[in-house]
């Protein structure tokens, strides 16, 4: 049984002092002791941007993608190894804007990973652009004025696309973020976390404290059904909003296979792991003069 010391580097982080992304850092090494994975189980896939300097902090295995693209290439690595357990681990940028695409399209197949985005509602590692869930009025170098756009809602957004598992958490909540994360890793299909994370440097104004007058629990509320889609989908429109921030698992359904389930070529095991066939020289080129 691995131990948290197992999942250490000998690098630190080069993020801002007070940044959230310590907060989700402890979380996910804490979350892989919990639920029972070595550090060689883990492939942490990850995109740009300062929160997706994760997979640099830890021993596990790590993919450094391009900017908005981390769900596109964990796609591939899950289809051809899926006997490693998958995590996507990036920023609400990187997530919902260049990745947005991506985004949508791993909802709604149910690709069996957990996706964590680092939602601190601004561009932080090229300092401080609006991001796709900046606030309206948000004033930032690209938005002097303050921001015309709407914030996205991750959440109702996955939701409508028929997402299996949805939470919140909040950076700022470690025990809570632990538990979302374990039980993330052991959900059946695509697992959403939407963390909210405080980024001490360009979004001052979402203070730890900002997050701790607004947010509360689900799991509190008496007869909160997570499995009431309904229900879910009035909770996740609650934020952004006015008032207050749901956190916990707002949704979650094991009914529904992943997408990896349903691709016969795996019955036989992880692709990576089947014997590769190959064809005489003769195949090939009979192949080249039918299509030449
Ligand atoms: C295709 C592309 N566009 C833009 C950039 C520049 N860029 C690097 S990180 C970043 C924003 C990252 O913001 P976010 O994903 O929210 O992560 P954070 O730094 O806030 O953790 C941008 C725009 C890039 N590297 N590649
Ligand atoms: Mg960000």
């Amino acid at each position: 049984m691995a131990t948290l010391q197992d999942f250490a580097v000998d690098v630190r982080p080069t993020w801002c002092p007070g940044c959230g992304d310590y907060g989700i850092w402890n979380a996910l090494k804490r979350a892989f002791v919990q639920a029972g994975f070595d550090p060689e189980d883990i492939m942490m896939v990850t995109g740009v941007g300062c929160g997706s300097k994760m997979n640099d902090y830890m021993r596990i295995g790590g993919l450094h993608t391009l900017h908005g693209r981390s769900l596109a290439v964990a796609t591939g690595f899950l289809l051809a190894n899926t006997g490693r357990k998958v995590i996507t681990v990036h920023g609400d940028g990187d997530g919902y804007g260049e990745g947005g695409n991506h985004f949508l399209h791993t909802v709604r197949r149910n690709m069996g990973f957990v996706d964590l985005v680092e939602n601190n509602q601004v561009y932080g590692l090229t300092r401080g652009q609006v991001s796709p869930t900046s606030r309206a009025g948000f004033r930032s170098s690209t938005s002097p004025s303050g921001a015309l756009d709407r914030p996205i809602n991750p959440l109702a957004l996955a939701l409508s696309q028929g997402a299996t598992f949805v939470a919140r958490g909040l950076s700022l909540d470690l025990p809570q973020l632990q538990y979302l994360i374990t039980e993330a890793l052991g959900h059946r299909g695509y697992a959403l976390i939407d963390v909210l994370q405080v980024c001490v440097s360009y979004n001052r104004a979402m203070s730890y404290d900002w997050y701790r007058e607004r947010a509360y629990k689900v799991e509190e509320e008496e007869g909160y059904d997570s499995s009431d889609q309904a229900v879910a989908m009035a909770k996740a429109l609650e934020y952004p909003g006015d008032g207050r921030i749901p956190t916990g698992i707002l949704y979650r359904t094991e009914d529904v296979p992943a997408y990896e389930e349903g691709i016969a070529a795996l019955s036989a095991g992880p692709l990576v792991e089947q014997p590769l066939r190959t064809r005489p020289i003769e195949d090939y080129e009979e192949l080249v003069r039918e299509h030449m």
